[in-house]
């Protein structure tokens, strides 16, 4: 295949996703022509999921910015197209006034989303954590830091070996497509699927068992499926020490929490007691939700049990979380950052549920605050359709001087600040993907020259930097790399070198394939001795009326006579958070609410009808769609960016955080929390 014309590359997803597929490009003509799976890949084995192929329309699209372009008002729409040389006189000399008037860079904000999550992204946040103490923003939007602390994530490839699989709000066959390949080898070999997800999802299509929780209730679930457990094993000291922390849990409250009939608790626990190794797949639906840090505590105490932890194919499977191991991902790491974290989730600080604080918070707390932000970068993020509560973004936007946002597309965000840069894909530029799910690290390699004016985030960085030097000598101590492949050479530390045995680019380069971690790092059972003394703690939390309803009253949440409807806001099988908007890869294009056929004639609402959804927050319009995935108290919308419907539906989105019993506030947002009346216009 290979030619003159013909180049074959290898291009990593960098996308934030399980993932992160090898893909084989074919250049021609300075074009990609051609994308395939790498077949050696232990977990992507070869395939790419749509998006993946549709990467050689997306890369070249006609919506991607091609030049720099700047407006004055934000939020007009009237942008110039500007030189390079241009925006960055425009931000250096920001810089330099920030600097003269306050002698510190304390008002340089800057805000990395997860857009792009290979190495070489984090160059925004070792940029401006070179400068001394700076601000970086950051909010509830992505559900991944939070993980870490309950880092023992097993093995994806060992599922397989399961004898049960037990998927906790998460759907794989639209988020994690390469994981299912793995679960029928598994069901092949006779294991059993459940499924618990207050939504009949993709996923649920391949269940031996679905399970229409009730939202936030899994804790309670997974406490029954604890007291069915222990009462049936054979007596032992440690048995009854388990029996007597559990033996409270009111069997007949919980099951009316969580919404689950006898029978199937029953068959539950029937798998339960049969089953060799048992898998708990964890997503979002857990993760999002009040009561996290119950649910996944005592998801982790049944698989302890149950025996699973460290066994094959069994344990508890998550994505670890943004795993921070180079160079520059520890120097924006929120638990050793030097500058300011100005958290727009939480403003106040160590307030669990302050929705109402937020509903009357004066917004303008933020210009009248000492050193506020006067400058703000965003890079990879879309805030103003992911974030909860993008009105408070915007606000915080508005009264920013200069906003600049590194990006493919005129997003949302982009369309609120005055500067925007146009940048590289993982075709255009070198990187390094380091996976927090299968934990591959791969090296991409740049296959075509940049699109148009585009420029990869270090050169940008870079070229700042060097401007900087001038302007304000010995501020900035970013180095001066000649090359992005230097750049990245860098970025490599001990750490790195004991969980990979890598030293430098060429080390991986040579291999032509992901390296794995030399021996497991997470496989940390002794984490789990804790959880004795943590179930411990749950029966001290029932005295005080807290256990099996935690999940649910905590946030304060649940539908009341004015918001009668639970508001799931899931991710797309055919998008990527707020990416991929233009592929019109489902049948949907337009943002709609799935609204059970039931409940919505019982409000009058036709199929297809425009229809309000609205809470103490906002109140959006959107297409109202009958869905047989949705029980009557239950409706849903698929976040995302849909810029041909022009609906955001995270205005309706409070941004509340989880709370974790033992730890206080986590980092994940309770996005899944929300309620909503529905009407009829
Ligand atoms: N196609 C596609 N793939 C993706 C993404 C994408 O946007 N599109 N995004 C990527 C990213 S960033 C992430 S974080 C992952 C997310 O991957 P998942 O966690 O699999 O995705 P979600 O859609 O958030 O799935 C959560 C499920 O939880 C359910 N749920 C809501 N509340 C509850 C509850 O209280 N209990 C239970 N048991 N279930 C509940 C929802 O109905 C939903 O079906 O996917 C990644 N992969
Ligand atoms: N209501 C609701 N909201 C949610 C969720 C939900 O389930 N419900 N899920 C949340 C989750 S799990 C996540 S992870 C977040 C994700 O939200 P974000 O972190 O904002 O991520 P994306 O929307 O994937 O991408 C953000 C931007 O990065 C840009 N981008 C892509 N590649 C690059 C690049 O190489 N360089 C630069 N500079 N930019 C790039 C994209 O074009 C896009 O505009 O959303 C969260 N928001
Ligand atoms: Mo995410």
């Amino acid at each position: 295949m290979t030619s003159d014309r013909n180049k074959l590359f290898r291009n990593i997803c960098p996308k934030n996703c399980f993932s992160s597929c090898t893909m084989i490009s074919t250049v021609e003509n300075g074009r990609i022509a051609e994308l395939k799976g790498d077949q050696s890949h232990p977990y992507t084995k070869g395939k790419l999921c749509a998006k993946g192929f549709s990467f050689i329309e997306a890369n070249a699209h006609r919506d991607r910015v091609k030049f720099p372009y700047y407006q004055k008002v934000k939020g007009s729409g009237k942008f110039v197209k500007i030189t390079w040389e241009k925006a960055y006189d425009m931000i250096v000399s920001e810089m330099v006034n920030i600097y003269q008037r306050n002698e510190n860079l304390l008002p340089l904000g800057f805000y990395k989303g997860t857009g792009n999550l290979g190495v070489h992204h984090y160059v925004t946040e070792e940029f401006f954590t070179s400068m001394g103490e700076t601000t970086k923003i950051i909010d509830a939007s992505s559900s991944y830091v939070s993980l870490q602390r309950f880092g023992s994530s097993s093995n994806p490839l060992t599922i397989k070996e399961a004898s049960l699989i037990i998927i906790w709000g998460a759907n794989p066959a639209a988020t994690n497509v390469h994981l299912i390949p793995f679960i029928i080898e598994a069901k092949v070999k006779g294991s059993k699927v459940v499924v618990i997800d207050p939504l009949y999802t993709q996923t649920a299509e391949l269940a031996d068992l679905f399970i229409q929780i009730q939202p936030g209730s899994d804790g309670a679930l997974a406490g029954l499926l604890i007291k069915g457990l222990v009462e049936n094993l054979p007596d032992s000291e440690q048995t009854e020490r388990f029996a007597e922390q559990v033996r409270w849990i009111p069997t007949e409250e919980a099951l009316h929490i969580c919404g689950v009939s006898t029978e199937a608790i029953d068959l539950l626990q029937e798998w339960l007691r049969k089953a060799g190794s048992v898998a708990h797949l964890i997503g979002n639906g857990v993760f999002r939700s009040a009561g996290t840090g119950q649910s996944l505590r005592m998801i982790e105490v049944l698989a302890e049990v149950h025996g699973d932890l460290g066994k094959n194919g069994g344990g508890i499977f998550i994505r670890k979380g943004s795993v921070r191991l180079f160079h520059n991902q520890l120097s924006g790491d929120d638990s050793t950052f030097k500058g300011r974290l100005l958290d727009l989730s939480n403003p106040e600080g160590g307030i669990r549920f302050y929705d109402d604080l937020i509903a009357n918070h004066n917004l303008g707390d933020f210009s009248v605050a000492k050193s506020p932000v006067e400058m703000l970068w965003i890079s990879c993020g879309n805030p103003l359709t992911q974030a909860p509560h993008p009105q408070l973004w915007s606000k915080f936007m508005q009264d920013i001087r200069l906003v600049v946002t590194v990006d493919h597309y005129l997003t949302p965000t982009a369309n609120m600040s005055n500067l925007v840069l146009p940048t590289t894909t993982h075709f255009e530029e070198y990187d390094l993907v380091l996976n927090d799910y299968h934990q591959g690290l791969d090296y991409n390699e740049k296959a075509i020259s940049p699109y148009y004016e585009s420029r990869s985030e270090w050169s940008i960085m870079k070229e700042l930097a060097l401007r900087l030097n001038k302007a304000l000598p010995g501020v900035c101590s970013f180095p001066v790399h000649s090359t992005e492949e230097e750049y990245l050479d860098a970025q490599f530390n001990d750490r790195v070198f004991q969980v990979y045995g890598v030293r430098r680019v060429t080390d991986i380069k040579s291999r032509m394939g992901p390296v794995f971690p030399s021996k497991s790092q997470d496989r940390a059972v002794s984490e789990f001795k804790e959880l004795e003394i943590a179930l411990k703690e749950r029966v001290e939390n029932e005295q005080k009326g807290e256990f099996v309803k935690r999940g649910q009253t905590s946030a304060g949440k649940v539908p009341t006579t004015k918001h009668p409807f639970w508001l799931l806001t899931p991710h797309h099988p055919y998008r990527l958070n707020s990416q991929f908007y233009f592929l019109n890869l489902g049948d949907e294009t337009e943002a709609y609410v799935g609204i059970n056929a039931e409940a919505a004639r019982k409000l009058g609402i036709f199929n297809g009808e425009i229809v309000r959804v609205s809470n103490n927050r906002d109140s959006i319009e959107i297409k109202a769609v009958y869905s047989t995935q949705v029980p009557e108290d239950i409706v849903f919308i698929y976040e995302g960016w849909y810029p041909e419907s022009d609906v955001d539906v995270n205005r309706l989105i409070p941004s509340a955080r989880t709370v974790t019993a033992e730890e206080g506030p986590s980092e994940s947002g309770a996005l899944y929390n929300t309620i909503v009346n529905i009407e009829k216009l």
